[in-house]
């Protein structure tokens, strides 16, 4: 009976949703770290560049950004004339906030020959000091684009930067940044989901500690991990990326089995995004996600270096 109940308060929520979406011209993204449900009623759900190149295509005047605040910020950044919302003011990256611009400054001013790459979970300030901006899906290719002869100093992802380094064979000088969800997951924990699923494949975010990555048949992003799945033949996967991720796995691969490398793995932030507050937001138009003009202007340059070597 409960399930009814709840069933049909969603549906109403949903339809409610849907009408605002309408009155206000929005367009509604949802990264795949988000709920399921959240991914159910977005226009577009994948990572955060692709969002937001997206919603910067669309003609709609709002974008609705169901993630965290440095995805939003890129989104108003590539849309400068476009309102962007984010339904929870404090969903926030611990991973961005261990890179703050001050502190970025000072190491730039340390190190003025290095080339600065930032990953796009930054903040817009920081991207704003950067000579790129790169993703989890690109990174390799931009530092490959950079010449040998020229240090990077690559932020704020530590086990990225190891990973970027040894792939693209440059020299790197990691920021001592790192995504918790990803950092925390360990070796011991991977080994015992490999001996009791050993038919399935392991595939990882570069965010992973090197020692997890060492162990996995592929490593990628979020948008690599899902086109390697489903173009797959095998049947059975242990994912080392955040949980929400296993929803568009499992929906778009049913003859297919997806395992969490570890339960542990669930981005506190991203789950802050419920369906209720996404309605509050198109009711009320908060959180509106501005970015000063100077820091725009300058991070789109980043952006924008990373979107033609791409
Ligand atoms: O860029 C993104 O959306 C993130 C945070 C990860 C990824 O691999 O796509």
């Amino acid at each position: 009976m409960n399930n009814i109940v709840n069933s049909l308060q969603k549906n109403n929520l949903v339809k409610e949703i849907l009408a605002w979406k309408k009155r206000r011209d929005a367009v509604i993204l949802a990264h795949v770290y988000q709920p399921g449900e959240i991914q159910d009623i977005a226009d577009f759900t994948g990572d955060s560049l692709f969002l937001s190149q997206q919603a910067a295509k669309t003609q709609a005047k709002i974008i609705l950004f169901c993630g965290v605040q440095f995805m939003a910020e890129t989104a108003s950044i590539l849309s400068p004339k476009k309102i962007v919302l984010l339904p929870e003011i404090n969903a926030g990256c611990p991973l961005a906030d261990m890179a703050p611009a001050e502190k970025v400054k000072s190491k730039i001013k340390e190190l003025p020959e290095v080339v600065v790459v930032s990953y796009v979970n930054s903040s817009a300030a920081v991207k704003s000091l950067s000579d790129y901006c790169c993703t989890s899906a690109n990174a390799v290719q931009i530092a490959q684009a950079i010449s040998a002869e020229k240090d990077i100093l690559f932020l704020p992802d530590m086990n990225l930067a190891n990973y970027v380094a040894r792939e693209a064979k440059r020299k790197i000088i990691p920021w001592s940044g790192f995504c918790p969800t990803h950092h925390l997951l360990t070796k011991e924990e991977v080994v015992k989901m490999k001996k009791l699923h050993p038919q399935a494949l392991l595939l990882v975010h570069p965010e992973c500690r090197p020692e997890v990555c060492d162990l996995a048949d592929y490593i990628g992003s979020t948008r690599g991990i899902i086109n390697f799945a489903s173009n797959n033949q095998v049947k059975e996967f242990i994912i080392g990326t955040e949980l929400g991720i296993l929803y568009p796995l499992k929906k778009n691969n049913p003859n297919k089995i997806f395992f969490s490398a570890s339960n542990n793995m669930i981005c506190p932030n991203m789950k802050l995004i419920t369906l209720e507050k996404v309605l509050y937001s198109l009711q009320n138009m908060v959180f509106q996600i501005t970015v000063p003009e100077e820091i725009s202007r300058k991070s789109l340059i980043a952006l924008n270096r990373m979107i033609e070597i791409t």
